[in-house]
């Protein structure tokens, strides 16, 4: 069948949770049966019966009576007859699973094809789990229509903020492995596509096992060929690339280059309200979706860390937004514009409103809240500043109330320690995405409720692989991209639940307590790795060199301007609305006041909201400056902690995780260990004052 391809990873690269052996073991004794006339056979459909026979291993009969597991679609007619329930803007993509106590089949349903297929991983996953005694009828639909990946990957092979080596879909020039995809016909043209066809299988495999539906596949910076990748030759490679994500149910996006009218085609102007540009797009848009009929869109950056954008031009963020929705509207594509946009020009001396990062993607967009077209969203970070240990919910999730909306989030540990220092950031998007916005709905569920287009809401994160061997550069940062997708698909999913999911399909040689002490590892690694860093959502003290590591006063005097303000006296960012930056005011009443009052903001964002002298009371009692050096001695000790959880697991993990996963963590105690010196020496020449407990702070 044209563009299904039947590869497995290459021998290479770690299974993941998907491990071969397990899931071929798993399905040994099963006959399946896939019946799609309620919908109709489509690549999905064709996919599904290819990862049965071709991955599985396992056979496939017309006969439903002689199947074990039925897969099948269901039209609405079958849905009400049943009393079967399918809720939300994405009941389309829901199954219903049953499994009989003996003797019957399995049956898988959905309305869709992608549902069918969601819910076939889901089983093999051992989502819902078989009970013993009881037959198990569970209906689950995706909470955000949208569950997309967004890939730093650039066209050189470099992945911006990655951890796990170089793109797996880009390379250098010479670097790519297969022949076919080394050259253009053009004479002179590179082809930057790697062309590791079994790589993009495996991981189109795994994005679908996790309900993920949409992939943007380069750098929001929109560089070198990349640019070219809206042109032919190189759609011809995003077309191959498209069609595998496709055949797994992911729409495929593409960044572009606000610019790229002029670069490409040399007009003299970029300017979204010149008809010569818009013209420009739409033949573009045209083309693309020649090529690739199913194409997702657009991602864009603009007017941000150096990038081209409308206000070059005088004209607003909806003026440039929506031309591109407008050229995508005809094929029903839709452009993604990103709200991270800020000055990166910032002088420290200046410490009015204006100067606060903080503000930056409120103030650029709050009032452009129903101007965007239908078929355009804004993409806005949970955190007001830039994925750090800890923040507040961005504000603009309370402004936009007519304007569809994506919340993105970091998979990528860039300011999470880089994938060296154990870190599952699920706690902590779940907190962003229970942020209570309104009455009976909290940010993840207000999304739908304000958007123009229901179904086009949901989540975005950039993500975490590359071409390394266990795909992530440490094999544990793989739960956080297996629980990035179950968190989509259900936003408030017990943690828990999910690292231990986790850890039995990627550790199955593990025994139930020691794959129990691999998901307690994940479950408090979020926290401690806040606690021996920057403390109480202060932010940014990370090394300016990368964002690894202590360096405390790296951005003091920067031009990104984001600062922690540490004097003799004490520290954090005053944002309140009486004596800082007023930032805390953006925020609806309630929470204003909570803010605005040192006493009732919680300690996680204490040092976001106020700059508090060191003797400050805590709310246990301790000062402000004991709980700074107690949290950062507590979590340098707790890393130590893990390692030796991590010890009693050796024996049964191979020695290849097992070696790296050890290494990374002896490099993660190195960390800890300079954070909680730096930090609390940087604050201890300050203050002059003391740790209580008398531990060594060197002066
Ligand atoms: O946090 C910053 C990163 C940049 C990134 C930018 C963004 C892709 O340090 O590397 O650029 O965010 O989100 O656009």
């Amino acid at each position: 069948v044209e563009g299904i391809d039947m590869a497995i990873a290459g021998e290479d690269a770690d299974e993941m949770w998907l491990r071969h052996s397990v899931m071929a073991d798993r399905t040994k004794h099963q006959t399946f049966c896939v019946n799609v006339d309620a919908t109709g056979e489509d690549a999905v459909s064709l996919r599904l019966r290819s990862e049965i026979v071709q991955w599985l291993g396992a056979s496939l009969v017309s006969d439903p009576s002689r199947a074990t597991v039925i897969l099948r679609t269901l039209t609405d007619h079958d849905i009400a007859g049943r009393g079967l329930t399918f809720d939300g803007a994405a009941a389309n993509e829901g199954w219903h699973i049953h499994i009989p106590t003996s003797g019957q089949p399995v049956i898988i349903e959905s309305p869709s094809t992608r549902g069918l297929l969601y819910g076939f991983y889901a089983w093999l996953e051992g989502t819902p789990n078989a009970a013993e005694e009881k037959t198990v009828d569970v209906t689950s639909c995706p909470d955000q229509p949208i569950r997309m990946l967004d890939q730093w990957d650039q066209a050189n092979g470099s992945v911006e903020r990655g951890y796990a080596g170089e793109s797996i879909f880009f390379g250098r020039w010479g670097s790519n492995v297969h022949s076919e995809f080394v050259s253009f016909p053009q004479r002179g043209e590179y082809d930057v596509f790697r062309g590791d066809v079994d790589r993009l299988v495996a991981y189109t495999r795994y994005c679908a096992s996790i309900g993920l539906n949409a992939i943007c596949l380069n750098n929001v910076n929109v560089r070198g060929y990349a640019i070219r990748f809206i042109q032919d030759p190189w759609l011809t490679r995003i077309a191959q690339i498209a069609h595998i994500f496709e055949s797994f149910g992911l729409k495929v996006f593409l960044s572009v280059n606000f610019a790229a009218p002029r670069i490409l085609s040399g007009l003299s102007t970029v300017d979204p309200c010149d008809p010569a540009v818009q013209q420009w797009w739409n033949e573009m848009v045209d083309h693309i979706y020649e090529r690739i009929p199913g194409f997702g869109g657009f991602v864009v950056k603009a007017d941000s860390e150096g990038e081209p954008g409308p206000y070059q031009y005088g004209r607003t963020h909806t003026d440039g937004a929506n031309m591109f929705a407008h050229a995508l509207a005809p094929h029903g594509g839709i452009v993604i514009w990103r709200a991270f946009v800020y000055n990166s020009h910032t002088d420290w001396r200046d410490r009015t409103a204006q100067a606060d990062r903080a503000r930056a993607a409120w103030e650029n967009f709050h009032d452009l809240d129903g101007q965007f077209a239908s078929n355009a969203i804004l993409q806005v970070k949970f955190g007001p500043i830039d994925f750090q240990t800890s923040e507040p919910l961005n504000p603009l999730f309370f402004a936009m109330k007519h304007t569809n909306v994506i919340m993105e989030f970091e998979i990528t540990a860039e300011y999470l320690g880089h994938q060296i220092d154990l870190n599952f950031p699920l706690p902590q998007w779940e907190h962003m995405a229970s942020w209570p916005v309104e009455e009976g709905a909290d940010a993840a569920r207000a999304l739908s409720r304000h958007a123009l287009n229901p179904r086009l809401t949901g989540f975005a994160a950039v993500a975490n692989v590359g071409m390394d061997w266990s795909w992530t550069g440490n094999p544990l940062a793989q739960a956080n991209f297996f629980g990035y997708g179950l968190f989509c698909w259900n936003n408030h999913v017990p943690v828990s639940r999910v690292s231990l999911q986790w850890a039995q399909l990627t550790f199955p040689d593990c025994d139930d307590e020691h794959q129990h002490t691999i998901a307690h590892m994940l479950d408090q690694s979020n926290e401690i790795y806040a606690q021996y860093t920057a403390p109480l959502g202060v932010g940014f003290m990370v090394n300016r060199d990368g964002h690894y590591g202590p360096g405390p006063d790296d951005y003091e005097f920067s031009r990104w301007g984001t600062y922690h303000f540490a004097d003799r006296d004490g520290i954090g960012v005053d944002r309140t609305q009486k004596t800082g930056t007023g930032y805390a005011g953006l925020y609806p009443e309630d929470q204003a006041r909570q803010f605005e009052d040192p006493a009732t903001t919680p300690d996680d964002v204490l040092l976001f909201f106020h700059h508090l002298p060191y003797s400050w009371q805590m709310k246990d009692g301790r000062t402000l400056l004991q709980r700074i050096y107690d949290d950062h001695f507590d979590g340098a000790a707790r890393v130590d902690d893990v390692i030796r959880d991590w010890k009693s697991c050796a024996s049964q993990i191979d020695e290849r995780r097992r070696e790296e996963v050890s290494r990374r963590l002896t490099a993660q105690q190195a960390d800890a260990r300079e954070w909680r010196d730096e930090i609390c020496t940087f604050l201890y020449r300050f203050s002059g004052i003391a740790d209580e407990h008398g531990r060594k702070i060197s002066d």
